[in-house]
């Protein structure tokens, strides 16, 4: 198999670095640092992205596993999401997730581990750890983004429970609460929203609880108060708003894979070669690059395959999809 490592990526291949570019030399023009230049906060000081509101989080460092692509906009990001506890149109999750209350939030977590219970938030995103990773997201669709999200290695935070011999998968859970999630009300998922990974995938250095974006707190509509991003899977797998973690002998089965097996297998990587049942996955549209940009090949384990291809090695990865 033929695997593509970022730098490998042509420059025609990357959308949008020529706005990037000119944006950061606008910067430089402005007398506002760069990340580089200053290294403390990142690039997205307030005045760096338009249209963000929330709350700005504590300096997160650069991270080494950061694309240097563009990232869309914080209006991108925030208004196109699938989050179908708020609606399943692509604005229904920045509408309908407007009140929705982040605060306070415990995760409870159980299962083959030695600290099992029920944590705070606070005890389990240490804000001296933030990093700032900007990934590639390629969602199931075929559409996919740039974002630059602010989190904490999943691993980090795995190795607290102590998992056990006996954790062969992770498996995660969203809030279950038609009362403050409305898309509840209506059974088009089994929920709670339910996702998983096998060990190895979740200890892997670039899985990521996401806690924000842009430098800000996570939107309600992204998955506040803390989200997993899985950059070389499709989207469906970065679960929104957990709210338990179980470590498991047994693989789990996700909302999705529950809903059509067929059509959204528990692996879920990104794979131009194995086409949905009903959609070709050779190609994406990036969104926000224009109404006449067209679609750009998709990469295999979205562009990640260096990093991770070796978590496969003796798997078929057309059976399992
Ligand atoms: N709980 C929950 N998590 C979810 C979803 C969802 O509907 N519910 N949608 C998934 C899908 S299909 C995608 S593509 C991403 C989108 O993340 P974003 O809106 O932050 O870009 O979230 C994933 N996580
Ligand atoms: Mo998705």
């Amino acid at each position: 198999m033929l695997i593509k490592r970022p730098s490998d990526v042509s420059p025609s291949e990357i959308t949008r670095e020529s706005v990037y570019l000119k944006r950061r030399d606008l910067l430089k023009m402005a007398g506002i640092a760069t990340a580089g230049m200053l290294g403390s906060h990142s690039i997205f000081a307030s005045q760096a992205v338009p249209g963000a509101s929330g709350k700005l989080l504590p300096s997160a460092r650069k991270s080494p596993l950061s694309t240097d692509q563009a990232p869309n906009s914080w209006s991108d990001v925030t208004t196109y999401n699938n989050y179908y506890e708020f609606g399943t149109g692509k604005e229904d999750p920045s509408r309908n997730a407007k009140n929705f209350k982040p605060r306070p939030w415990t995760v409870k977590v159980s299962g083959e581990c030695d600290k099992t219970g029920t944590y705070a938030y606070e005890d389990l995103i240490p804000a001296s750890a933030l990093e700032e990773r900007i990934y590639r997201l390629r969602c199931v669709e075929a559409w996919s983004m740039v974002i630059p999200w602010v989190g904490i290695p999943l691993a980090t935070i795995l190795r607290k429970f102590g998992p056990n011999s006996n954790a062969r998968y992770v498996s995660f859970k969203t809030l279950h609460d038609p009362s403050r999630m409305p898309g509840q009300r209506r059974r088009t998922l089994n929920w709670p929203y339910e996702e998983g990974l096998t060990i190895e995938e979740a200890m892997h250095p670039l899985s990521l609880i996401a806690v924000g974006v842009y430098g800000y707190e996570l939107p309600n509509q992204n998955g506040a108060p803390m989200r997993l991003v899985v950059p070389w899977k499709y989207g469906f797998k970065s679960i929104k708003a957990i709210v338990e973690i179980k470590f498991t002998r047994r693989r789990p089965r996700g909302s999705w894979e529950q809903a059509i097996a067929a059509e959204y297998g528990f692996y879920a990587n990104v794979n131009p070669e194995v086409a949905h049942p009903r959609w070709s996955q050779a190609r994406e549209r990036p969104i926000g690059a224009g109404l006449f940009a067209g679609k750009k090949p998709t990469l295999m384990f979205n562009g990640y395959g260096a990093q991770v291809a070796a978590l496969y090695t003796g798997l078929d990865l057309r059976k399992n999809y």
